[in-house]
């Protein structure tokens, strides 16, 4: 142990780099990548097939220092991932494997139409999985000091899959981050999550049967509610104290029962709420959009929620994802 801390350290001092697209630097930090996952427990022959062809993606380095969302009002945020084109192409995937969705609901107690929401909004439905050769976006992303640490943890942990036959290399092409499958599973949520639903000795997240039943898995595991709310849209009262309004999905903080925020909401009286469920208000736009109102757009937000920022930290993607799912409900 005492060993890799070593080398994280060393890697961390001399090969963070300025000048990222340095081809040179990279090949120095794979050479130390290389022991560090050999001593971390993964075999020498994963490690060496698997490295040896990871190259420096100076695009991976681009997209991670501009992500769109951070610029689009929540508004427009929803409206782009829940257009009835989504709606319409989410339903067509379920006539067609409806047995098998049918089925993993039934199973794992979540409902189909959030599972369809996650993988709409993911991945358009297997549209986009992604064409990056996940192991250099990881190795891009460790060797690049912005979250080295983070980035590190996860390839290790892809080679420790690798090495456990559990994925296949060879079907490693994923998002620009690392994530992969229909549901977009960075390494650590496979491994902490992922079921091999139909028995066949592999995890393949590509696929209807596995993808489904890991995300419901998944869901379930960190305490998703079937048929609980997820979040309103209100109308705020100006004399709600300021410490109420969260604007970061890092943590949401000062959580108190529906009707206790109810009389610094407008029209309260029609919320069908349960009055005793626990609450938060949310003010998405404050810290993104300069100049955006302080009071509006404003959402009570409950549990359920909450589960939806562990799968992703980001106040209007868990808006836009129970969105899509109030849409399903109300074809399926
Ligand atoms: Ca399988």
């Amino acid at each position: 142990m005492f060993k890799i801390i070593t080398l994280i350290v060393f890697l961390n001092i001399f090969f963070t780099s300025n000048s990222y697209g340095d081809d040179k630097n990279f090949k120095l930090w794979l050479i130390n990548f290389k022991e560090i996952a050999i001593s971390s427990g993964v075999s020498k022959e994963v490690v060496n097939n698997v490295m040896s062809n990871a190259k420096f993606l100076p695009k991976v380095i681009e997209y991670d220092r501009y992500q769109p969302e951070f610029y689009e009002d929540t508004f427009t945020y929803i409206k782009k991932r829940t257009s009835k084109k989504k709606l319409k192409n989410g339903l067509k995937l379920y006539k067609k494997e409806k047995k098998i969705i049918d089925k993993v609901e039934k199973e794992f107690q979540v409902e189909k139409e959030l599972l369809l929401a996650l993988m709409g909004i993911e991945t358009n439905f297997g549209k986009y999985l992604g064409k990056m050769d996940i192991i250099s976006s990881l190795a891009t992303l460790s060797y690049d000091k912005r979250r080295s640490d983070f980035f590190t943890s996860e390839l290790l942990i892809l080679l420790n899959l690798i090495d456990k036959k559990i994925i296949s290399k060879d079907i490693l092409y994923g998002s620009w981050a690392g994530a992969f499958g229909n549901f977009q599973f960075m390494p650590r949520t496979i491994r902490n999550y992922a079921l091999d639903f139909n028995n066949n000795n592999m995890i393949e997240l590509k696929q209807t049967e596995d993808s489904f039943a890991s995300a419901a898995n998944y869901l379930k595991k960190i305490g998703w509610k079937t048929n609980q709310p997820c979040f309103y849209k209100v109308k705020l009262k100006n004399n709600i104290p300021k410490k109420f309004l969260n604007s970061s999905a890092r943590n949401i903080k000062n959580k108190r029962k529906v009707k206790f925020f109810k009389k610094y909401i407008d029209n309260s009286e029609n919320l069908n709420i349960n009055n005793n469920i626990s609450s938060a208000i949310i003010i998405p736009d404050k810290d993104i959009i300069p100049g955006s109102k302080t009071y509006s757009p404003a959402y009570i937000v409950f549990d359920n929620y909450e589960k939806i920022l562990h799968w992703n930290r980001s106040l209007r993607f868990a808006l836009a994802v129970c969105t899509l799912k109030e849409s399903f409900k109300n074809e399926i």
